[in-house]
């Protein structure tokens, strides 16, 4: 091992916890090499090609993805892994029933047992990070260790990295250790493999103490830390404690043609939407959007009693299949310019990226697994969960005020699931705590982005299921509680249940979807100003078919209608699964919200 960790002259702070806790990891693991990340462009250049040289990337053609690269993982490597990954409070009943449990001291007994040597022959990166811009008035710091050089070169492009972070910490500033190994030691002489990782994982979160421990994977939900282990699980907790939300959404700016301006953020569980909203192109004139974020936004209150949200990442850590000129242009224009990974797509023989989705395939591709690929075979050329990271700054659409500490205020909010039935395509909560039911009950099917059976209804409370790092019964709590602590109720945003994924009898999507969908949001913004009328229906508000703005669309009434339908029968069959929902929460599910279970179930005919 270099002197780098043991010395404080090498290291690029003097904060004593930091410098304790660095050694201590490498006492652990026992690395080759200790390497603190300063976040330059040269450090990018260097690990990168270090990568390429060992084979874990591919560099793609200059002119085509400029400083951009191609990886592919192990194929048992490609997704969140959440039977794996654990809420350890030092009190089972804090973990709730919606995560899975284990006692602190045993988790760090059994994890400190699978960490013991394990970066033998590798080089330990140490990563100050920062979520959220680093002149907040309280930035969220965290420090990544890790033995992947992936990890690291990714961590640079979804957070804000380096040396101005350790500048901004001082001596004394609080972090979250976030500690990271893909559990793959490699003995003297041992060649490496592209992909190391390991088929034990664990993700592991001590909520109290305010740490991360993740084992054996490398892949992004897993392994990179700041994102959903940190700004989810670990700030939901943080946000509980201290009164804001740390929620899995998109923000978006949308700009209406006669200038005003609304803040929009939006819940939909993963690979259900998220990205492709935030960046969405208006089908209709004289509307613009800009993006701020598309996954996570923080909440809390600014001093005029409005709910203000900023996104603490960085880049965008997107998914693939699906992705194109077509559906996502401004997710296709900020990979255009470069700086980019992209993670088990195929590789064009020209060295470029191509995914399902993406137009007609040519004639040859190399998949995602590394093998010969031909448009008649039978199998996906990528991953469906496959992903892009790519620098937020490159956005072309990004809004100015991404990086203001004190956020935006937000004037709508958007649940949203994929169902193929039940859910209109959009409907309006009566009030705060109406709209809390509404995401409290949110469901989706299950999708690639994590691993497991994929098409399966489940429950998803605010599209966060995964993530709550404590009890979701006293999540729900607090999201009621967050309505109560408004000054003034008239400024909290007005919450919305969206459906994009509707289906007809044929199997069909019922609505267009994609820049389509700016259609919703312009009924959503004159329910804001009070110029649409809705139909008061048992489920909330919803558009009168002759209030959704279908100039230049191609949608017949039929299909417009069969999306804004609010079926009774289909409503009458989801208030047994509510209840059931529910009745998992005990005596920890507000009593608020069986009291809008009531009312729904009384307002149905
Ligand atoms: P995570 O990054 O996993 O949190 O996902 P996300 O919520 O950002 O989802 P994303 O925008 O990447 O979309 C996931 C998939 O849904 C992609 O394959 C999209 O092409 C598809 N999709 C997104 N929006 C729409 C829509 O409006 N209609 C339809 N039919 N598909 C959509
Ligand atoms: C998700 O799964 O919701 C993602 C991708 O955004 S991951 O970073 O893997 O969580
Ligand atoms: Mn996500």
């Amino acid at each position: 091992m270099t002197d780098m960790a043991m010395s404080p002259d090498a290291a690029p702070t003097t904060h004593p916890k930091l410098l304790a806790w660095v050694r201590e990891v490498a006492e652990l693991t026992t690395p080759a090499q200790v390497r603190w990340c300063d976040g330059s462009d040269e450090e990018w250049q260097r690990l990168t090609a270090q990568l390429v040289e060992a084979g874990t990337l591919v560099r793609l053609d200059e002119a085509k993805k400029p400083n951009s690269f191609w990886a592919r993982t192990d194929p048992s490597d490609v997704a969140r892994v959440e039977q794996q990954t654990f809420i350890c409070s030092a009190d089972e009943a804090d973990a709730g029933p919606t995560n899975n449990w284990m006692a602190p001291a045993d988790m760090k007994q059994l994890m400190t047992g699978l960490y013991r040597g394990c970066m033998a022959g590798r080089t330990m990166y140490v990563i100050p990070f920062c979520m959220g811009p680093l002149d907040a008035e309280d930035p969220k710091f965290g420090v990544e260790i890790t033995d992947s050089a992936y990890v690291a070169a990714s961590m640079k492009i979804m957070t804000r990295v380096g040396i101005p972070v350790l500048d901004v910490m001082g001596e004394d500033a609080d972090f979250v250790p976030a500690l990271h190994s893909v559990g793959a030691p490699l003995a003297d002489g041992q060649a490496d493999v592209i992909w190391p990782c390991n088929d034990t994982k664990y993700i592991a979160h001590f909520p109290e103490a305010r740490e991360i421990w993740s084992y054996g994977s490398g892949y992004g939900g897993n392994s990179l830390l700041g994102k959903k282990c940190y700004s989810l699980r670990i700030a939901s907790v943080m946000g509980r404690d201290e009164g804001w939300l740390a929620e899995h959404m998109l923000i978006l700016k949308l700009t209406s043609p006669g200038g005003a301006v609304h803040y929009i953020a939006a819940a939909f569980p993963s690979a259900c939407g998220k990205t492709n909203l935030a960046m969405l192109q208006p089908t209709m004139d004289g509307w613009t959007v800009e993006t701020l974020g598309d996954d996570i936004a923080w909440m809390r209150f600014g001093d005029d009693g409005r709910l203000y949200a900023i996104n603490p990442e960085y880049g965008f850590f997107g998914v693939a299949p699906g992705t194109d000129y077509a559906t996502n242009p401004n997710a296709m224009r900020t990979l255009e310019r470069g700086n980019s990974l992209f993670t088990n797509v195929a590789l064009t023989d020209d060295g470029d990226v191509f995914w399902e989705g993406m137009g007609t395939p040519p004639a040859h591709l190399t998949d995602w697994h590394g093998n010969d690929w031909t448009p008649d075979s039978d199998k996906l050329s990528s991953h469906p969960n496959s992903r892009f990271c790519t620098p937020i700054r490159q956005c072309p659409i990004l809004a100015a005020e991404y990086d203001d500490p004190r956020g935006v205020p937000i004037s709508a909010i958007l649940f949203g699931g994929r169902r193929k039935t039940t859910i209109p395509l959009v409907a309006q909560a009566r009030d705060w705590n109406h709209g809390v039911f509404m995401g409290a009950t949110l469901s989706s099917e299950t999708t690639a982005a994590a691993v497991g059976q994929v098409g399966v209804v489940r429950r998803d409370p605010m599209a966060m299921l995964p993530f709550i790092g404590y009890h979701a019964g006293d999540y729900l709590g607090h999201w009621l509680a967050i309505g109560k602590q408004a000054d003034n109720p008239t400024m909290l945003p007005k919450i919305f249940q969206v459906n994009w994924f509707r289906r007809g009898a044929d199997g069909r999507f019922l609505w267009p979807g994609y820049g389509e969908n700016s259609r919703v949001l312009k009924w959503v913004i004159e329910r804001l100003e009070g110029t649409a009328d809705a139909v008061d229906t048992p489920i909330g508000l919803v558009p009168y078919p002759a209030t959704i703005d279908t100039d230049g669309l191609e949608v017949t009434d039929a299909d417009l209608a069969a999306a804004l339908h609010v079926d009774a029968d289909e409503w009458r069959a989801e208030i047994p699964q509510i209840t059931e929902w529910f009745t998992r929460f005990g005596d920890k599910l507000p009593a608020q919200l069986w009291t809008e279970l009531d009312t729904l179930t009384h307002r149905l005919p």
